[in-house]
């Protein structure tokens, strides 16, 4: 019943765990219970429509990897020298439960910090361990490393996070991607560009700081400054305004807008904007008159424009195009970040929430460096952090001012226990190590943040040697830290049928079968046609920022572009951004011969003016340094920002740089006003030529995908 035969192969029902907006329902040719073959998108669900990206779609390279982490290990060398023994699973188990309970006992329970983050996306396989958290007072975990900015600024103005059904992007006459990149990191937007673009002829716009691939497939690409996006939409408002292009009518009916914000958009203008964005004054002016003349005018918002410390007040400001123009009123119109709210789950069991002490101490995911320092303001209040169990995350790359977060990791007083697939950056820290299964070897289900579908994700192979699955391991630890029995005896698909039965949604065996749960509301609930899912029903010009996060000073009840990013100064003269590569999924994938092929080697792309002044040519080795400190890396001189803009894709680990020093080394950890998160596209730095290498390591054409 789970294989569906095609082309005389059997493919098998599954979906993408990866942290990726896209949760793509997956079609799996399985070779043999311990093999796979392709894999490809399922057809029959209307998102994913028969897509799935280049890197998921050769997934037999990284399941199958050779360096797959297989058994349990203990250290033997000095933290982060990646030295081990294999241990057995009992004893490794047994060491962790010891350490958690002797950190407890010095300490108290808060000095335990159990840390997740996107590596499964999986209702119980990434945020299971909750249970075991709100079990035994652990501290708690702020989730703010990816969302947090964007999310903030969308419910200052919306309410929740909830808008139009993207399918409805196929049925838009003008698409536009606002500071994301989905032909690189959620493909199938643009499975519903191209429909809208066949059918209709939409155009597409595509607002960006270089040129992305999606910029190069739009009609119009818009290549600002970075962190300058609300200065974009206020003087766009402008231009609505004074040309008579708003719905005045849904202004007053399901808006706060008042003479207040019209006298504040008045010296908006397009050319106050195009001095502060580096757009020109008509680009400015005809993309607001395009949007501003087209009723079903879709804003498809990414998160690469509010990753910067003015970015809540960003997607705040963009959020309101639509309300001004009323564009939500039509199908194909309106706008769409993220569905995070309202998919009708009842997590109580799966996720403890029943357990939870409301006075366990919160602490910061994006500010792991600051925490493991032992900053005062970081720890809460609460004691240092001497234990840790890490799934799901490979923070000594990914997280902010990663020199502090690996001299945290490195503390002789902290026991660090990572459950991983691979020998990461972050797993040569451990103490103890515990190979990972894979979603090919387990079942859950996953949000589809990007869309309306809970997919569906069966395992589809044996488990591969010695690995265990971030459920077994929670339970296995619940059971011998002393947690309630009752909560950690139950398999992964107990716990999910449970789960979707108390939802109302059904049974596992139901889910399976179709591989999808639709969530999909009517088009007057999407479209808040009898109100917004705010305090009063109303879209927000004027938001409560003190309701929305605690580092509201300074942030003005208005659509607003604020100057408090990290401003380019004659010691610091450029801007780095560092937005994802393709082939990657943040530090995912970087081990597969596939993804490695295509993105060759870390590359700072500076514009060839600048490249010119400091005598960089392609290939040459620069530094980049800040504060906080410095990275090695070739350069490639390209126009693709604007001058004084230096580009670094992919979040390689950090052995790729030829100092071993990785990117987030110079992005900053303090939170993003007003609910935290980190500002990875907010940086300034310096360049300097470190020597000349005249031929490069790898060829820049040689990109496959
Ligand atoms: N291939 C691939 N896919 C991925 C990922 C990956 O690493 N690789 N990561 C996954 C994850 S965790 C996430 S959260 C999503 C992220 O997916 P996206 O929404 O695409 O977000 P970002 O990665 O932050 O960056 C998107 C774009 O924002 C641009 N940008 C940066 N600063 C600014 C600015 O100030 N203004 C404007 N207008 N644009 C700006 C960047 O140049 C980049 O092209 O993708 C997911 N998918
Ligand atoms: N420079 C830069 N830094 C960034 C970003 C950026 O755009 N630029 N983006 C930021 C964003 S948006 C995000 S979301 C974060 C992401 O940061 P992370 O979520 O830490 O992402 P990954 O680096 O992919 O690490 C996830 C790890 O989980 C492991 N894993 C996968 N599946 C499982 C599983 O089932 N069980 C266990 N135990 N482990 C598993 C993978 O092997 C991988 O090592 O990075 C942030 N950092
Ligand atoms: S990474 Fe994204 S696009 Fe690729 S298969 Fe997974 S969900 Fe789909
Ligand atoms: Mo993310």
């Amino acid at each position: 019943m789970q294989a569906t035969p095609a082309m005389g192969k059997e493919f098998w029902k599954s979906a993408c765990p990866h942290d990726c907006p896209s949760a793509c329902s997956l079609e799996v040719e399985r070779l043999s219970s311990t093999r796979i073959g392709r894999i490809r998108g399922a057809a029959a669900n209307s998102y994913t429509d028969g897509v799935v990206c280049a890197k998921v779609a050769r997934y037999a390279e990284r399941v199958h990897h050779p360096d797959r982490l297989k058994q349990p290990l203990q250290r033997v060398g000095p933290k982060g020298s990646g030295q081990f023994r294999p241990i057995s699973w009992d004893a490794a188990l047994d060491q962790v439960a010891e350490a958690f309970q002797r950190a407890t006992l010095r300490h108290g329970a808060e000095t335990v910090w159990p840390y997740h983050s996107g590596g499964t996306m999986g209702v119980v396989q990434r945020w299971g361990m909750d249970r075991l958290r709100h079990a035994m007072g652990y501290s708690r975990q702020k989730t703010t490393i990816c969302v947090t900015p964007a999310e903030s600024g969308w419910r200052a103005g919306v309410g929740k996070l909830l808008g139009a059904d993207p399918r409805e992007m196929a049925e838009s006459d003008l698409i536009v991607v606002w500071g994301g990149n989905p032909v690189s990191t959620q493909v199938n937007v643009m499975t519903h560009v191209a429909r809208a673009r066949r059918e209709r002829g939409a155009k597409l716009v595509v607002v960006d700081v270089y040129r992305t691939p999606t910029i190069e497939a739009a009609d119009i690409g818009l290549v600002l400054r970075p962190g300058t996006d609300g200065a974009l939409a206020l003087a766009m408002m402008h231009v609505l305004l004074t040309e008579g292009l708003v719905d005045r009518a849904y202004l007053a009916r399901h808006t706060d807008f008042g003479p207040d914000i019209e006298a504040h958009l008045a010296d908006k203008t397009p050319q106050w904007a195009s001095a502060v964005t580096g757009l020109g004054v008509d680009e400015i002016v005809d993309f607001a008159r395009l949007y501003g003349r087209t009723q079903r005018s879709f804003l498809r918002l990414g998160f690469g424009f509010t990753r910067s410390r003015n970015g809540a007040t960003a997607m705040h400001a963009v959020s309101c195009l639509p309300a001004m123009t009323g564009a939500w009123q039509h199908r194909g119109g309106g706008a769409f970040f993220l569905r995070f709210d309202r998919w009708g789950l009842d997590l109580t069991r799966a996720h403890g929430l029943d357990l939870i002490d409301p006075t366990t101490r919160i602490m910061d995911q994006s500010r792991i460096g600051p925490v493991l320092c032992g900053e005062p303001d970081a720890l809460a209040g609460g004691p240092p952090v001497t234990a840790m169990l890490m799934q799901n995350a490979n923070s000594a790359n990914v997280a902010p001012e990663s020199a502090s977060v690996a001299r945290g990791l490195a503390r002789e007083d902290l026991f660090l226990c990572v459950h991983e697939q691979f020998m990461t950056a972050t797993a040569r820290y451990a103490d103890i190590l515990l190979p990972a299964a894979m979603f090919l070897e387990y079942d859950d289900i996953y949000y589809g943040l990007g869309h309306t579908h809970l997919t569906v994700g069966p395992a589809v192979l044996d488990r591969y040697e010695d690995c265990r699955t971030n459920h077994e391991l929670i339970c296995a630890l619940g059971r011998r830290l002393g947690a309630p029995a009752e909560r950690f005896d139950m398999s992964a698909v107990d716990l999910l049928d449970e789960t979707l039965r108390a939802s109302g949604k059904g049974t596992w065996a139901e889910a399976t079968e179709r591989g999808w749960i639709d969530c999909a509301e009517s088009f007057e609930a999407s479209h808040f046609m009898s109100g917004f899912p705010s305090s009063d029903g109303r879209f927000h010009f004027k938001p409560d920022w003190s309701a929305v996060g605690p580092y509201h000073a300074g942030l003005r009840a208005l659509p607003d572009h604020l100057e408090n990013h990290e401003q380019a100064t004659k010691a610091l003269p450029f801007r780095l951004v560092v937005p994802p590569a393709r082939g990657f999924l943040n530090t995912t994938f970087s081990e597969t011969p596939g993804s490695k092929k295509r993105e060759g080697e870390p590359r700072a792309l500076i514009h060839e003016s600048d490249a010119a002044r400091l005598g960089v040519v392609d290939g040459s080795l620069v530094r980049l340094a800040n504060a906080r400190g410095e990275v090695r890396l070739r350069a490639r001189p390209a126009l693709t920002a604007q001058p004084g803009i230096v580009i670094v894709e992919g979040n390689w680990p950090s052995d790729a740089y030829p100092g071993g020093v990785g990117i987030n080394t110079l992005i900053g950890a303090d939170p993003v006003p007003p609910n935290g998160g980190a500002a990875f596209h907010d940086t300034a730095v310096r360049i300097s030529l470190d020597q000349l290498i005249v031929a490069p390591r790898t060829s820049p054409a040689s990109r496959a995908e």
